[in-house]
């Protein structure tokens, strides 16, 4: 094959993979949403404000077949100490909101949790030492963690 057509076909290939990811660079697609697990730490204010920034939002997990698939990049990928997730308790103590809007329906609490240990725990997260990423109440200002932006597919 002359050089010629060789480059044609591989600059082909790469708009074809570029064009045809759902997601954007660095965010892993499942079912119809892309997540970006993050490498650095925030508090849960500021980690909603980086996933607003790409146009996306903490992640809301509400079903088993998305925790697991959460809960699995983690654990073989990700492998934070923890990660907030986008849920609180803020407004009703024990009543938790996805976005603070939307009822949780489904939930994979550790066992004794949510416990709001210390009277200040409001915000919703997943740690490693808790049976591999199960959910845990955190105090939402003084606690850093990493983060999970979810945003759904181009459609
Ligand atoms: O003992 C349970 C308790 O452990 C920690 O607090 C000492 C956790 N704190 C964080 O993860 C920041 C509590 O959430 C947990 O309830």
């Amino acid at each position: 094959m002359r050089h010629g057509t060789a480059y044609v076909l591989l600059c082909t290939f790469v708009s074809v993979v570029a064009v045809s990811s759902p997601c954007p660079p660095g965010f892993v697609e499942h079912k119809k949403s892309c997540y970006w697990f993050s490498k650095i730490k925030a508090n849960f204010a500021e980690a909603r404000s980086y996933c607003q920034y790409f146009g996306s939002h903490l992640a809301r997990v509400t079903s088993r077949d998305e925790d697991d698939f959460v809960r699995g990049h983690a654990t073989i990928h990700g492998k934070a100490a923890t990660y907030w997730l986008g849920a609180t308790d803020l407004n009703v103590e024990g009543t938790w909101l996805w976005e603070g809007q939307q009822a949780m329906d489904y939930s994979n609490w550790s066992t004794g949790q949510p416990d709001n240990y210390g009277g200040g725990e409001h915000c919703l997260d997943i740690k490693q030492s808790y049976g591999n990423y199960l959910w845990n109440d955190a105090p939402c200002t003084s606690h850093a963690a990493n983060f999970i932006c979810e945003k759904g597919v181009k459609a």
